[in-house]
């Protein structure tokens, strides 16, 4: 817990600049791998050495020596710690003192360094070597009743070889039950564009950012969880681009950044101004502010200017009639309302988007975590529809993803909804029948271990319970499990939220060298913009017993299945054996992988719209209707306000680096609210005061986080926002996307009761 009072100081610095160094160098000392660190820096995203562990964001084709940023440095220097947890740790904590401790007193403590495994009797982890731990998995998975007992998820650093073989051996072993990080983030991008333009994947590259003539943000908070994104910015800014940012909170490096990169800026304390137009959307309002924007372009078209691009329409597309009528039926005085944006200012995006011959509009979680977050993103394409602004460059949809590997895990397999032609090749090239009925994301994977269907919980990475909603309801489902095994770097609570028996299985991680038999293998990762790259680690493993995931992956299977006719144990050691394997099963993104790779730039996955192919059911673009403005359940409540769970500066996710959050000015606490004062004195509070939240649902359960500040804040009337795990007990299971299965986590209805 945090020990000082909360403190909050205006930040009036441009974001990145001399305080991005600064922290920058303050981490590497703290973890104490300043040698060691920018050595492994100096690896970091350059030809022959390994993928920023951080975000998706792509790497600027190595135009700089030293392609880092703030955040990306943070997490190697959490990962090239040089803490250890070690037996000796566990022998002198029990699981239920670990318990009490904070989410970052856990990852401080460092690296895991030995395979371990639950002891009822003294409630501690104790040394379990790797042979006995992958024979109780065996175990517990030949003695479910049915496969689809078990839950398998996947944390997006997972490279695609271990998400690959994991995708099989699922697979083999008989259920689609893929519960995946990206359920929780930008499923409504895997879900909501294939209708729209039949992919589920941007379709812009690093290039466009160099053609584009209008950029739009919308629900991103850049400079912090891409920051390598803020130089395309500021490149752009820097030609005259006009960018627009839609976000209900002024975020830093949005208006000002001076990129720590660029020497004169910092030099000269220099800076650039990011948005040109920043637009101060309400939480959930930004249907309607895409509306009120095609409905200027309608209008405008209705008076005989040429502003839509009629022939790209004709020629690629299906359904503009119906969602003119739709759109043109909004009076302008509920789009201001729900939007809370003036006509004005949305006339004003409007003509920039006019304006501009190429348009790429960016986005996150701001647009995907809520109700109908998939429905809202095909309103996206039909923004960009309206000018064509596909198959060009500098235009496109650029969904920003979140964890490095993300979207190349679902790309090579992970997916509880699998298609059934990939289905047919997996049958094909391995020689099984795979399971064809759908299986669990990670909503239905908790209501499973809540009634009792699920048994076993195996997590590739991540900290599922933490990142899950309704924290004290997914806890007690988890409890409930004969087994849950841990792939893992670091300790977090996932690993002491656990099953009757459980394991912690330490793994090689992303700037670590993997030497198998055969030699020194690489991995492949897959950005936010289709580019696959080789990834190899420079530093020595964190302990001699770590073994990498595919490894794990392989021996889980193996024991899991003993009669498989899978070379699961080829696969161990040469890593170009996997890639020849992901060729076959895919042979018309990834053919002749295994040679494609050794180019130092990597390969580009095609993404047909970028071709003007459209691989819908009618082989078009389609406009699609989504009527009406509002993108969550109207609550009729008048104290009800709308919270949007975020992320601060100083954490990855479910991690938590640190209390501070500099760029909005929070120091030493986490458990803040950040609120309009307008609210806030409506409700007869202080700056200051201490609150609970309560969820306005109507399920009977009640819902409350308590010992929050109110945080004076420029936050839109009626919005409110907080830190992401510490809230997540009051976002319902039941709350969610229902196309996507995406939690709605930045709209959750709540009140405020004085403390
Ligand atoms: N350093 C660091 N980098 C990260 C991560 C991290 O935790 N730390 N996480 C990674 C992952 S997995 C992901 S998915 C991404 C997440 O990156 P982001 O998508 O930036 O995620 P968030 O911080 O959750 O919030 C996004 C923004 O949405 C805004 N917002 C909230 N509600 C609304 C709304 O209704 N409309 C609009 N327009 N905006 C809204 C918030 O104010 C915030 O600025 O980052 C990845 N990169
Ligand atoms: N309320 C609310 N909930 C949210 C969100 C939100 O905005 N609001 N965001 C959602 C989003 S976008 C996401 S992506 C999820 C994140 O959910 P997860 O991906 O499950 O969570 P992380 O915190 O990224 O997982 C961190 C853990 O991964 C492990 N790890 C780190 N590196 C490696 C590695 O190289 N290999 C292996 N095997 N393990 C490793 C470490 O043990 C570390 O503690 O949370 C979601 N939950
Ligand atoms: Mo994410």
């Amino acid at each position: 817990m945090a020990n000082t009072t909360p403190r909050f100081k205006t930040y009036n610095h441009p974001a990145g600049g001399w305080g991005a160094a600064a922290a920058t160098a303050k981490i590497l000392l703290e973890q104490s791998v300043v040698t060691k660190g920018s050595r492994a820096l100096l690896a970091m995203n350059q030809p022959g050495g390994f993928k920023c562990p951080s975000c998706a964001f792509p790497d600027a084709e190595c135009k700089k020596a030293l392609d880092f940023c703030e955040n990306g440095a943070k997490a190697l220097a959490f990962e090239a710690t040089r803490f250890r947890v070690t037996p000796e740790f566990f022998e002198k904590h029990t699981v239920s003192e670990l318990m009490e401790q904070s989410d970052h007193w856990l990852e401080m403590q460092g690296r895991l360094t030995e395979p371990m495994r639950y002891d009822a009797a003294s409630d501690r982890y104790v040394p379990c070597d790797w042979e006995s731990a992958f024979a109780l998995i065996g175990q517990h998975l030949r003695a479910l009743k049915s496969p689809h007992e078990a839950e398998f998820y996947t944390s997006g650093r997972t490279p695609n070889e271990a998400a690959f073989l994991y995708s099989i051996f699922v697979r083999e072993f008989g259920t689609n039950n893929f519960p995946d990080c990206s359920n929780m983030c930008h499923e409504p991008t895997s879900r909501g564009l294939p209708p729209s333009i039949g992919v589920g994947k941007g379709t812009v590259i690093m290039e466009d950012f160099d053609h584009a003539e209008a950029i739009f943000v919308i629900g991103q908070n850049t400079g912090t969880n891409s920051p390598r994104m803020m130089s395309n910015l500021v490149e752009a800014r820097k030609r005259g681009v006009p960018i627009v940012a839609v976000n209900p909170m002024p975020e830093r490096a949005l208006v000002r950044f001076a990129d720590p990169q660029d020497m004169i800026q910092m030099a000269t304390f220099g800076s650039t101004k990011i948005a040109s137009e920043f637009v101060h959307i309400r939480i959930g309002g930004d249907l309607a502010m895409l509306k009120g924007i095609m409905k200027v372009i309608f209008e405008r078209e209705a008076r005989g200017e040429k502003v839509i691009d009629q022939e790209f329409i004709r020629e690629h597309t299906v359904g503009l009639d119906t969602i003119r009528d739709e759109v043109m039926s909004q009076s302008w005085a509920d789009i201001v309302e729900v939007s809370g944006l003036e006509e004005a200012q949305i006339r004003r995006c409007a003509e920039i988007y006019i304006r501009s011959r190429a348009t790429m509009i960016c986005y996150g979680m701001g647009l995907t975590q809520h109700q109908e977050g998939s429905r809202l993103l095909q309103q996206v394409v039909n923004l960009l529809l309206l000018r064509g602004n596909f198959g060009k460059p500098g235009a496109g949809i650029s969904p920003i993803r979140g964890h490095s590997n993300v979207q190349g895990d679902r790309t090579v397999g992970v997916d509880e909804k699998p298609a059934q032609d990939y289905l047919d090749r997996v049958r094909d090239v391995f020689g099984f029948e795979p399971p064809r009925e759908h299986g669990h994301h990670a909503v239905e994977t908790v209501a499973a271990m809540q009634d009792g269907t699920a048994k076993v919980f195996i997590g590739l990475g991540g900290n599922f319970v933490r990142a899950v909603p309704d924290t004290d309801r997914s806890y007690a489902a988890m409890r409930k499990l004969d087994l849950t095994v841990a792939i893992t770097t670091k300790l977090n609570r996932g690993h002491l939220v656990h099953g009757r028996d459980a394991l912690m299985l330490p793994v090689i991680s992303r700037s670590e060298v993997i030497r198998t038999k055969v030699g020194e293998q690489f991995v492949t990762i897959e950005d936010s913009m289709s580019n696959v790259t080789a990834s190899r680690g420079v530093l020595a493993p964190a302990s001699p017993h770590l073994l990498p995931e595919v490894e794990i992956v392989c021996r889980i299977a193996h024991a899991a299945l003993p009669n498989s006719k899978t070379r699961w144990k080829n696969y161990i050691d040469d890593y170009d054996l996997i890639r020849d394997k992901i060729a076959e099963v895919y042979p018309e993104i990834y053919s002749n992988f295994s040679e494609r790779i050794k180019n130092p730039k990597g390969l580009h996955l095609d993404v047909p719209p970028r071709r003007l192919v459209w691989p819908t059911p009618n082989g078009k673009a389609n406009f699609l209707l989504f009527p009406g403005l509002e993108v969550n359940a109207p609550v009729s409540d008048p104290a009800m306000l709308r919270l949007a769970t975020v992320r601060s500066h100083d954490q990855f996710n479910t991690t938590v680096y640190s209390y501070n959050d500099r760029y909005r000015g929070v120091y030493n606490d986490r458990m803040v609210l950040f609120m309009n004062a307008y609210d806030r004195a409506a409700r007869g509070l202080e700056d200051g005061s201490r609150i609970a939240l309560e969820t306005i649902s109507n399920d009977g359960v009640q819902r409350r986080v308590s010992g929050l500040t109110v945080l004076d804040y420029p936050m839109p009337r009626g919005s409110v926002a907080g830190y992401y795990p510490e809230l997540n007990p009051l976002l319902p299971l039941e709350y969610y996307d229902k196309i996507s299965g995406t939690p709605a986590a930045k709209s959750i209805p709540v009140r405020v009761i004085a403390a």
